[in-house]
């Protein structure tokens, strides 16, 4: 039994050496170096180029090194009967909830377009808007969406939600399905898209969906860049019926420099930052997962393939 660390960013040493100091007793290679593709067991992957899941007769588990599992769905090599985990994290939630809560804030206190107005030596108050002006709508009350919730609450805000399924949130009006989407919309000031990348997601905030909102709403998609239609985005925006939008992923990352996002004033753009997995406290998951394979016991945080998350 042995474990592969498939990753094609700067990365890939770190997350392999610090598998190895958690545990030395177990053999971890880099996809990079010669290794025997038969004695690997788990893959721990993070955009892995395709046709290379599928180099190991005796894989067990597939883990993905984020949230997401997408990329993972998305690569037509990955055998179809091997089960798949992700990540469910404490840090990498709370991390996520300060980075939504700061997108909130820079919105309606109008630092972004300060900011603008610096540049330009603008000297040019805006209306003020407090927190109980607004209410915020959480697309996916899943692990990241419960945890930013309960942040939001906590700092004030009314907060709704919207999963595929009905909960009990304290605090939180749950919306569930595509039957209660547009009431759900109806109440959204601020937008945060939180959904898995599946293909009921995929494109989902469209033009369809941003007529739903309340004139002035502000769209965040912390989620992926395949959620949104950019060309419905840049519609609403420049129509007014949105204020702006805060984007931390996109179609192409890194985003193209042709991009018309880059230059749009409303447009906020962060380089798929908002959470980003912290190898202290995600390598302890993978090896309980690893050590669970070896005694055959069920998987942590396992997604359905049926559902796509
Ligand atoms: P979870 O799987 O825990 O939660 C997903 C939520 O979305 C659930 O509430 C689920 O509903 C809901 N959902 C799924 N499909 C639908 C649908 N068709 N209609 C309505 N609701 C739906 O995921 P996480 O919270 O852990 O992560 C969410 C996503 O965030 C990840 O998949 C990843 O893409 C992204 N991410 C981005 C990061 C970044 O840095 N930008 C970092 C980390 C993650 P139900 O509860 O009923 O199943
Ligand atoms: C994730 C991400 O899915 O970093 O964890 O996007």
């Amino acid at each position: 039994m042995a474990i592969v660390v498939i990753r094609q960013d700067n990365k890939l040493d770190a997350w392999k050496n610090a598998l190895i100091a958690n545990a030395p007793e177990t053999p971890v290679y880099s996809y990079l170096e010669e290794h025997p593709k038969e004695e690997i067991t788990m893959a721990c992957v993070w955009k892995q180029p395709a046709e290379t899941l599928n180099l190991y007769p005796n894989l067990q588990c597939i883990a993905s090194f984020g949230a997401g599992v997408d990329f993972i769905f998305k690569d037509q090599s990955v055998p179809g009967n091997i089960p798949i985990t992700r990540v469910v994290d404490p840090v990498l939630a709370s991390d996520m909830s300060e980075f939504v809560l700061a997108s909130i804030l820079g919105f309606f206190k109008n630092l972004n377009d300060y900011k603008t107005d610096q540049l330009n030596k603008i000297w040019a108050p805006q209306e003020y808007k407090r927190i109980s002006d607004v209410t915020v709508g959480i697309m996916g009350m899943g692990a990241l969406g419960e945890k930013l919730a309960e942040d939001l609450i906590r700092n004030r805000f009314k907060v709704i939600g919207w999963a595929n399924s009905p909960k009990v949130i304290p605090g939180v009006d749950v919306y569930a399905g595509n039957n209660q989407k547009n009431k759900f919309l109806s109440r959204s000031n601020i937008l945060v898209c939180l959904l898995p990348l599946t293909k009921e997601t995929m494109g989902i905030l469209n033009n369809k969906l941003f007529k739903e909102l309340p004139k002035q709403s502000y769209v965040i998609n912390v989620a992926r860049g395949g959620h949104l239609v950019d060309e419905d985005l840049l519609e609403y925006v420049n129509n007014g019926h949105l204020a702006g939008a805060g984007l931390d992923v996109f179609h192409q990352e890194p985003l193209p420099v042709e991009h018309p996002f880059w230059n749009h004033p409303k447009i906020h753009i962060t380089p798929h930052v908002a959470s980003v997995s912290d190898i202290d406290s995600v390598i302890p998951q993978l090896l309980e997962n690893y050590r669970r394979l070896k005694e055959g016991l069920p998987l942590m945080n396992e997604v359905s393939r049926e559902k796509g998350y």
